[in-house]
């Protein structure tokens, strides 16, 4: 039976993979902070108790910022692949704590590179390292593949090009087998509530069911190449199951804008948008409402403002991916359309938003945020 140690395994990506990979038969061993409200909402369903004989997922507490800690895992477990998807992964957070950013997403790569080789792994162990588009920032070339120059845009995207050079030097200097897969932005219902699509189908949602009176957003008119985090997780395992090591462009060849975002998920929900006015000006006023989805709105309303704050100091204006590679090398091709991505987002979203109307009906009044779409 193969081992893989996951970090980062409690987010989005790390719950998709943990599941794709015990379904495939393997040990799977995840790195969990420490934090003092419970965190493992998103890997609850797929949890073994330890008092299990054999459990199949093992999770140790750990941080990508303590080596000691990270030496004592690797040995403990001596996995045969690690997929290291930790990271202060926000863009706009990083522009707050760039230091911490950078000792997580850069040192944080290394300390575990670097443990793998004390421990004399480094020609047993696979190695994933979760790099992302936002390295190539200030576009320099349309679409952006493997080849690409790199332009990183935020602290965020500096650290992540240290993490994916060290991967680099790590496979050309002691023959490890690293890889770096270059991933656009992937959603899905489990996709944190502060990025994008999530901010919009679940502010919509609590919109339609009258939580919330207004979406507030920074830069509606930011591309996207927008997929779903469950076909991508796919790729990280094939990356890591061929006979050498390369990096590898994931993306979907489609663009859209924030804004088209929105109208999908407005359009889910019954909900028609008419966009005027221009820079922080602009509003989204409701033209029409059908359907049962959104009984708090009404034509006229506005539902979309744009607040100033939600703007980067250094903007990536549009991203689009070539997956060429992916698809003629790994045979890789992704499942789900970023349209339907929204929809399935919509539709957790809302039901959330549903049971909370609901309960506030009958009298108890949860906070919403406890009742975050796993
Ligand atoms: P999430 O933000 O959902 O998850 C990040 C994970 O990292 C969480 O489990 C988080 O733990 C953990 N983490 C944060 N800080 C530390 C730390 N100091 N030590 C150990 N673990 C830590 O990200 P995604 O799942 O969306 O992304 C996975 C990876 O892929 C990230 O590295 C991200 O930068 C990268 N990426 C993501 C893309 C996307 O569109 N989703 C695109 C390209 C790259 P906790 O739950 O406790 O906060
Ligand atoms: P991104 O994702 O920065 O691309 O990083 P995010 O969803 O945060 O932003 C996408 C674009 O939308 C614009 N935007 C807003 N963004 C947020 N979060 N909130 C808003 O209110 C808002 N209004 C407009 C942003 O300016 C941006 O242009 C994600 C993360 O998952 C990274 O970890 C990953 O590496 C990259 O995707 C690929």
């Amino acid at each position: 039976m193969k081992k893989a140690l996951i970090t980062g395994i409690t987010g989005q990506d790390g719950s998709y993979l943990a599941e794709f990979l015990l379904e495939k038969g393997y040990e799977v061993h995840g790195i969990k902070r420490r934090a003092s409200s419970f965190n493992t909402q998103r890997i609850d369903h797929v949890y073994q108790d330890p008092h299990e004989t054999r459990p199949k997922l093992k999770l140790h507490y750990g941080d990508l910022t303590d080596t000691s800690n990270l030496t004592r895992i690797l040995s403990e477990v001596r996995p045969d692949e690690v997929y290291n998807l930790g990271a202060q992964s926000h863009v706009a957070v990083s522009f707050e704590a760039p230091e911490y950013t950078a000792d997580v997403d850069a040192i944080g790569t290394l300390r575990l590179l670097e443990a793998i080789r004390f421990l004399g792994m480094e020609k047993t162990t696979r190695f994933y390292q979760a790099s992302t588009s936002e390295l190539y920032g200030l576009v320099q070339e349309i679409p952006q593949r493997e080849t690409t120059p790199f332009h990183p845009r935020s602290p965020y995207a500096v650290a992540k090009m240290y993490a994916y050079w060290i991967c680099v030097n790590y496979r050309e200097a002691y023959g490890m087998y690293a890889c770096n897969g270059i991933l656009f932005n992937h959603e899905s219902p489990r996709r944190g509530e502060t990025f994008v699509t999530r901010k919009i189908t679940r502010g919509l949602a609590n919109i339609a069911q009258g939580h919330e009176d207004c979406l507030y957003m920074g830069n509606i008119d930011a591309l996207r190449d927008w997929g779903h985090a469950k076909d991508y997780v796919r790729m990280q395992w094939m990356m890591l199951q061929q006979e050498t090591p390369q990096d590898f462009v994931i993306a979907t060849g489609q663009q859209y804008s924030v804004r088209e975002f929105i109208t999908w998920a407005a359009s889910d929900l019954g909900i028609s948008l008419a966009f005027s006015g221009e820079g922080v000006e602009e509003i989204g006023t409701v033209t029409s409402v059908e359907g049962d989805f959104a009984p708090a709105v009404r034509p006229g309303d506005v539902i979309v403002r744009i607040d100033p704050r939600y703007f980067r100091p250094a903007e990536v204006e549009t991203l689009l991916g070539d997956p060429s590679k992916a698809k003629s090398e790994l045979g890789w091709e992704p499942e789900i359309t970023a349209r339907e991505m929204c929809s399935e987002m919509v539709a957790a979203d809302l039901s959330v938003a549903q049971r909370h109307a609901l309960l506030l009906t009958h009298g108890y009044d949860v906070p919403i945020s406890l009742e975050d779409e796993r």
